[in-house]
Protein backbone atom coordinates (compact mmCIF):
# COMPACT_ATOMS: atom_id res chain seq x y z
CA UNK A 1 0.00 0.00 0.00
CA UNK A 2 1.00 3.93 -0.60
CA UNK A 3 2.77 5.38 2.57
CA UNK A 4 -0.47 5.08 5.29
CA UNK A 5 -3.41 5.38 2.88
CA UNK A 6 -6.89 5.95 4.12
CA UNK A 7 -8.57 2.60 5.20
CA UNK A 8 -12.35 2.50 4.52
CA UNK A 9 -13.87 0.18 6.63
CA UNK A 10 -16.97 -1.59 5.10
CA UNK A 11 -19.29 -3.89 7.13
CA UNK A 12 -20.92 -6.59 4.78
CA UNK A 13 -23.13 -8.34 7.53
CA UNK A 14 -24.22 -11.20 4.81
CA UNK A 15 -24.95 -15.09 5.15
CA UNK A 16 -27.07 -15.80 2.60
CA UNK A 17 -24.27 -17.17 0.78
CA UNK A 18 -24.08 -20.20 3.43
CA UNK A 19 -26.31 -22.30 5.18
CA UNK A 20 -24.27 -21.48 8.50
CA UNK A 21 -26.01 -18.87 10.29
CA UNK A 22 -23.79 -16.33 12.14
CA UNK A 23 -21.72 -14.42 9.49
CA UNK A 24 -24.18 -11.82 9.97
CA UNK A 25 -22.41 -10.80 13.22
CA UNK A 26 -18.86 -10.72 11.77
CA UNK A 27 -18.40 -7.09 11.08
CA UNK A 28 -19.62 -6.57 14.92
CA UNK A 29 -17.72 -9.48 16.45
CA UNK A 30 -14.21 -7.63 14.57
CA UNK A 31 -15.51 -4.03 15.67
CA UNK A 32 -15.61 -5.61 19.33
CA UNK A 33 -12.28 -7.10 19.37
CA UNK A 34 -11.04 -3.53 18.22
CA UNK A 35 -10.78 -3.49 14.75
CA UNK A 36 -10.70 0.45 14.28
CA UNK A 37 -8.71 0.97 17.27
CA UNK A 38 -5.69 -1.05 16.10
CA UNK A 39 -5.80 0.66 12.35
CA UNK A 40 -5.95 3.80 14.69
CA UNK A 41 -3.25 3.43 16.58
CA UNK A 42 -0.92 2.02 13.61
CA UNK A 43 -1.32 5.74 12.31
CA UNK A 44 -4.44 5.30 9.44
CA UNK A 45 -7.00 7.13 9.24
CA UNK A 46 -10.18 5.37 9.37
CA UNK A 47 -13.21 5.95 7.93
CA UNK A 48 -16.42 3.40 9.43
CA UNK A 49 -18.44 3.32 6.75
CA UNK A 50 -20.73 1.20 9.27
CA UNK A 51 -22.55 -1.62 7.78
CA UNK A 52 -24.33 -2.25 4.10
CA UNK A 53 -28.02 -3.18 4.10
CA UNK A 54 -29.24 -3.82 0.53
CA UNK A 55 -32.72 -4.10 -0.17
CA UNK A 56 -33.58 -7.64 -0.46
CA UNK A 57 -36.15 -9.67 1.40
CA UNK A 58 -34.81 -11.38 4.61
CA UNK A 59 -34.01 -15.19 4.05
CA UNK A 60 -34.18 -14.85 0.60
CA UNK A 61 -31.37 -17.17 -0.44
CA UNK A 62 -31.07 -17.05 -4.34
CA UNK A 63 -28.96 -15.19 -6.92
CA UNK A 64 -30.99 -11.82 -7.07
CA UNK A 65 -30.79 -11.60 -3.33
CA UNK A 66 -27.49 -11.61 -3.52
CA UNK A 67 -27.06 -9.49 -6.55
CA UNK A 68 -28.40 -6.57 -4.24
CA UNK A 69 -25.56 -6.99 -2.03
CA UNK A 70 -22.80 -7.58 -4.61
CA UNK A 71 -23.80 -4.49 -6.30
CA UNK A 72 -24.18 -2.35 -3.02
CA UNK A 73 -20.12 -3.44 -1.68
CA UNK A 74 -19.01 -3.41 -5.47
CA UNK A 75 -19.73 0.27 -5.62
CA UNK A 76 -18.47 0.92 -2.25
CA UNK A 77 -15.28 -0.85 -2.37
CA UNK A 78 -14.83 1.41 -6.30
CA UNK A 79 -16.07 4.34 -4.69
CA UNK A 80 -12.71 3.92 -1.79
CA UNK A 81 -10.38 3.25 -4.43
CA UNK A 82 -11.25 6.09 -6.90
CA UNK A 83 -11.01 8.02 -3.96
CA UNK A 84 -7.78 6.34 -3.01
CA UNK A 85 -8.86 4.59 0.24
CA UNK A 86 -7.76 1.58 1.30
CA UNK A 87 -11.05 -0.75 1.41
CA UNK A 88 -11.10 -3.21 3.76
CA UNK A 89 -14.46 -5.24 3.64
CA UNK A 90 -15.20 -7.11 6.88
CA UNK A 91 -17.77 -9.92 6.73
CA UNK A 92 -20.23 -11.74 6.41
CA UNK A 93 -19.59 -14.77 4.36
CA UNK A 94 -17.40 -15.09 1.23
CA UNK A 95 -20.07 -14.27 -1.54
CA UNK A 96 -18.91 -10.46 -0.44
CA UNK A 97 -15.89 -11.12 -2.50
CA UNK A 98 -18.63 -11.46 -5.48
CA UNK A 99 -18.80 -7.57 -4.79
CA UNK A 100 -15.17 -6.25 -3.19
CA UNK A 101 -13.45 -7.87 -6.45
CA UNK A 102 -15.83 -6.83 -8.63
CA UNK A 103 -15.53 -3.28 -7.46
CA UNK A 104 -11.41 -3.53 -7.54
CA UNK A 105 -12.04 -4.96 -10.90
CA UNK A 106 -13.55 -1.79 -12.62
CA UNK A 107 -11.41 0.41 -10.58
CA UNK A 108 -8.74 -1.33 -12.13
CA UNK A 109 -9.54 -1.44 -15.56
CA UNK A 110 -10.51 2.70 -15.48
CA UNK A 111 -6.63 2.93 -14.20
CA UNK A 112 -5.28 0.60 -16.66
CA UNK A 113 -3.57 -1.94 -13.93
CA UNK A 114 -3.62 -5.76 -13.65
CA UNK A 115 -6.01 -6.96 -10.98
CA UNK A 116 -4.48 -9.85 -8.85
CA UNK A 117 -6.27 -12.01 -6.15
CA UNK A 118 -4.63 -13.47 -3.14
CA UNK A 119 -7.39 -16.31 -1.77
CA UNK A 120 -6.29 -17.13 1.49
CA UNK A 121 -8.52 -20.33 1.88
CA UNK A 122 -8.94 -23.77 2.90
CA UNK A 123 -11.40 -23.84 -0.58
CA UNK A 124 -11.04 -23.24 -3.90
CA UNK A 125 -14.51 -20.78 -4.13
CA UNK A 126 -14.40 -22.07 -7.32
CA UNK A 127 -17.59 -23.88 -7.73
CA UNK A 128 -20.17 -23.41 -10.35
CA UNK A 129 -24.20 -24.12 -9.81
CA UNK A 130 -23.52 -27.74 -11.85
CA UNK A 131 -20.38 -28.99 -9.45
CA UNK A 132 -21.41 -27.05 -6.08
CA UNK A 133 -22.32 -30.26 -3.60
CA UNK A 134 -24.25 -27.67 -1.32
CA UNK A 135 -25.59 -24.94 -3.67
CA UNK A 136 -24.18 -22.57 -1.12
CA UNK A 137 -23.28 -19.47 -2.98
CA UNK A 138 -19.84 -18.52 -0.95
CA UNK A 139 -18.39 -21.74 -2.42
CA UNK A 140 -18.92 -20.35 -6.30
CA UNK A 141 -17.17 -16.14 -6.13
CA UNK A 142 -14.47 -17.28 -8.09
CA UNK A 143 -15.90 -19.13 -10.56
CA UNK A 144 -18.54 -16.29 -11.02
CA UNK A 145 -15.93 -13.68 -10.62
CA UNK A 146 -14.17 -15.48 -14.03
CA UNK A 147 -17.16 -15.54 -16.33
CA UNK A 148 -17.83 -19.48 -15.97
CA UNK A 149 -21.82 -19.84 -17.49
CA UNK A 150 -24.76 -19.91 -15.22
CA UNK A 151 -24.46 -16.73 -12.82
CA UNK A 152 -25.84 -14.48 -15.31
CA UNK A 153 -28.62 -13.47 -12.54
CA UNK A 154 -26.00 -12.01 -10.28
CA UNK A 155 -24.64 -9.18 -12.07
CA UNK A 156 -26.60 -6.22 -13.35
CA UNK A 157 -27.03 -6.24 -17.35
CA UNK A 158 -24.10 -4.65 -19.72
CA UNK A 159 -20.48 -5.27 -20.19
CA UNK A 160 -18.75 -5.94 -16.62
CA UNK A 161 -15.30 -6.59 -16.16
CA UNK A 162 -14.13 -10.56 -16.05
CA UNK A 163 -10.93 -11.54 -13.58
CA UNK A 164 -8.34 -13.57 -15.26
CA UNK A 165 -8.55 -16.25 -13.38
CA UNK A 166 -4.26 -16.71 -14.11
CA UNK A 167 -4.20 -13.67 -11.97
CA UNK A 168 -5.78 -15.30 -8.98
CA UNK A 169 -3.92 -17.37 -6.48
CA UNK A 170 -5.04 -19.88 -4.13
CA UNK A 171 -3.55 -20.34 -1.26
CA UNK A 172 -3.68 -22.73 1.72
CA UNK A 173 -6.12 -24.89 -0.11
CA UNK A 174 -7.13 -28.76 1.72
CA UNK A 175 -10.21 -29.04 0.72
CA UNK A 176 -11.87 -29.14 -3.01
CA UNK A 177 -15.06 -30.71 -4.41
CA UNK A 178 -14.32 -32.53 -8.00
CA UNK A 179 -16.12 -30.96 -10.35
CA UNK A 180 -14.28 -27.54 -8.89
CA UNK A 181 -11.14 -28.73 -9.13
CA UNK A 182 -11.65 -29.76 -12.68
CA UNK A 183 -12.50 -26.13 -13.77
CA UNK A 184 -9.52 -25.11 -11.28
CA UNK A 185 -6.63 -26.80 -13.33
CA UNK A 186 -8.68 -25.94 -17.10
CA UNK A 187 -8.41 -22.16 -16.20
CA UNK A 188 -5.15 -22.37 -14.85
CA UNK A 189 -5.98 -20.93 -11.57
CA UNK A 190 -2.64 -20.69 -9.76
CA UNK A 191 -2.17 -23.02 -6.20
CA UNK A 192 -0.03 -22.85 -3.13
CA UNK A 193 -1.84 -26.04 -1.29
CA UNK A 194 -1.19 -26.76 2.36
CA UNK A 195 1.59 -29.52 0.70
CA UNK A 196 3.51 -26.80 -0.93
CA UNK A 197 3.33 -25.36 2.24
CA UNK A 198 4.42 -28.26 4.58
CA UNK A 199 7.14 -28.93 1.74
CA UNK A 200 8.23 -25.17 1.36
CA UNK A 201 7.05 -22.83 3.98
CA UNK A 202 5.42 -19.99 3.31
CA UNK A 203 7.95 -17.51 2.08
CA UNK A 204 9.05 -18.91 -0.78
CA UNK A 205 5.59 -19.92 -3.07
CA UNK A 206 4.18 -16.12 -1.68
CA UNK A 207 7.46 -14.37 -2.16
CA UNK A 208 6.96 -15.38 -6.16
CA UNK A 209 3.32 -14.47 -6.08
CA UNK A 210 4.38 -10.77 -4.80
CA UNK A 211 7.52 -10.20 -7.13
CA UNK A 212 4.96 -11.25 -10.06
CA UNK A 213 2.39 -8.70 -9.03
CA UNK A 214 5.51 -6.39 -8.28
CA UNK A 215 7.10 -6.86 -12.09
CA UNK A 216 3.56 -6.33 -13.57
CA UNK A 217 2.63 -3.41 -11.37
CA UNK A 218 -0.67 -5.10 -10.73
CA UNK A 219 -3.02 -4.29 -7.73
CA UNK A 220 -3.46 -6.99 -5.25
CA UNK A 221 -6.59 -7.71 -3.56
CA UNK A 222 -6.24 -10.10 -0.52
CA UNK A 223 -9.15 -12.22 0.45
CA UNK A 224 -8.80 -14.02 3.37
CA UNK A 225 -11.37 -16.34 4.68
CA UNK A 226 -11.20 -17.28 8.65
CA UNK A 227 -10.68 -20.98 7.54
CA UNK A 228 -7.44 -20.35 5.89
CA UNK A 229 -6.50 -20.79 9.35
CA UNK A 230 -5.86 -23.98 11.71
CA UNK A 231 -9.35 -24.04 13.74
CA UNK A 232 -7.39 -24.60 17.06
CA UNK A 233 -6.42 -21.12 16.86
CA UNK A 234 -9.81 -20.04 14.91
CA UNK A 235 -12.81 -22.37 15.23
CA UNK A 236 -14.93 -19.41 14.47
CA UNK A 237 -16.35 -20.40 11.14
CA UNK A 238 -18.73 -22.49 9.58
CA UNK A 239 -16.66 -24.98 7.28
CA UNK A 240 -13.82 -25.61 9.37
CA UNK A 241 -10.93 -28.27 7.87
CA UNK A 242 -8.30 -29.34 9.85
CA UNK A 243 -4.59 -29.14 9.06
CA UNK A 244 -4.64 -25.48 8.38
CA UNK A 245 -2.20 -22.59 8.65
CA UNK A 246 -0.69 -21.83 12.39
CA UNK A 247 -0.62 -18.80 13.86
CA UNK A 248 2.74 -17.75 12.75
CA UNK A 249 2.47 -18.91 9.17
CA UNK A 250 -0.47 -16.78 9.12
CA UNK A 251 1.63 -13.87 11.08
CA UNK A 252 4.64 -14.13 8.22
CA UNK A 253 2.16 -13.88 5.44
CA UNK A 254 0.97 -10.90 6.71
CA UNK A 255 4.21 -9.30 7.29
CA UNK A 256 5.32 -9.88 4.31
CA UNK A 257 2.20 -8.40 2.74
CA UNK A 258 3.19 -5.45 4.60
CA UNK A 259 6.42 -5.34 3.41
CA UNK A 260 5.60 -5.67 -0.18
CA UNK A 261 3.17 -2.46 -0.74
CA UNK A 262 1.40 -4.20 -2.79
CA UNK A 263 -2.21 -4.84 -1.21
CA UNK A 264 -4.35 -2.58 -2.54
CA UNK A 265 -7.65 -3.97 -1.18
CA UNK A 266 -8.85 -6.64 1.35
CA UNK A 267 -11.45 -8.82 2.55
CA UNK A 268 -11.91 -10.36 5.98
CA UNK A 269 -14.49 -13.29 5.86
CA UNK A 270 -16.53 -16.00 6.75
CA UNK A 271 -15.94 -15.15 11.06
CA UNK A 272 -18.83 -16.73 12.53
CA UNK A 273 -18.91 -15.47 16.52
CA UNK A 274 -22.19 -17.72 17.11
CA UNK A 275 -19.56 -20.50 16.85
CA UNK A 276 -16.65 -18.86 18.49
CA UNK A 277 -14.50 -19.38 21.70
CA UNK A 278 -15.23 -16.34 23.97
CA UNK A 279 -14.15 -13.99 20.71
CA UNK A 280 -10.79 -15.97 20.03
CA UNK A 281 -11.45 -15.86 16.41
CA UNK A 282 -11.77 -12.23 15.94
CA UNK A 283 -9.01 -11.27 18.14
CA UNK A 284 -6.78 -13.42 16.16
CA UNK A 285 -8.08 -11.48 13.04
CA UNK A 286 -7.67 -8.24 14.75
CA UNK A 287 -4.24 -9.51 15.31
CA UNK A 288 -3.19 -10.66 11.80
CA UNK A 289 -5.05 -7.33 10.07
CA UNK A 290 -2.65 -4.92 12.60
CA UNK A 291 0.25 -7.16 11.23
CA UNK A 292 -0.94 -6.33 7.54
CA UNK A 293 -0.77 -2.73 8.34
CA UNK A 294 2.47 -2.35 9.75
CA UNK A 295 2.74 -3.73 13.38
CA UNK A 296 6.10 -5.15 13.86
CA UNK A 297 7.82 -6.26 17.10
CA UNK A 298 10.65 -4.17 16.21
CA UNK A 299 11.99 -2.51 13.78
CA UNK A 300 14.36 -4.67 11.83
CA UNK A 301 17.89 -3.15 10.84
CA UNK A 302 18.70 -3.78 6.92
CA UNK A 303 21.50 -6.63 8.04
CA UNK A 304 18.57 -8.52 9.68
CA UNK A 305 17.09 -9.34 6.41
CA UNK A 306 18.18 -12.21 5.02
CA UNK A 307 15.20 -12.95 3.36
CA UNK A 308 15.71 -9.70 0.59
CA UNK A 309 19.47 -12.06 -0.28
B1 LIG B 1 -15.89 -20.85 1.87
C1 LIG B 1 -17.82 -26.41 -0.40
F1 LIG B 1 -18.69 -28.57 -0.65
N1 LIG B 1 -16.78 -26.54 -1.39
O1 LIG B 1 -19.01 -25.52 -2.25
C2 LIG B 1 -19.09 -25.92 -1.09
F2 LIG B 1 -17.02 -28.36 0.68
O2 LIG B 1 -16.14 -19.46 1.49
C3 LIG B 1 -17.41 -25.55 0.74
O3 LIG B 1 -14.50 -21.13 1.40
C4 LIG B 1 -17.37 -24.11 0.38
O4 LIG B 1 -15.90 -21.01 3.30
C5 LIG B 1 -16.77 -23.23 1.47
O5 LIG B 1 -20.12 -25.88 -0.42
C6 LIG B 1 -16.95 -21.80 1.15
C7 LIG B 1 -18.11 -27.80 0.20
MN1 LIG C 1 -5.62 2.63 -7.32
MN1 LIG D 1 -13.97 -18.96 1.16
MN1 LIG E 1 -13.18 -21.52 3.05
Amino acid sequence: MDSSPTIDLIGAPIEIGTSEPGAVMGPAALRTAGLTRVLHDLGFTVRDRGDLAPDCAAGQRDLPAIRAWMTEISRAVETALDGGSLPLVAGGDHSLSLGSVDGALRHCTRSGRPLFVLWLDAHADFNTLQTSPSGNVHGMPLAALCGEPGFDALFEGGERPLLDPRRVHLFGLRSIDTGERALVTQRQVNVVDMRTIDEFGVVAPLRRILDRVAAENGHLHASFDVDFLDPTIAPGVGTTVPGGATFREAHLIMEMLCDSGLVGSLDVVELNPFLDERGRSARVLVELVASLFGRRIIDRPTEMLPLEA
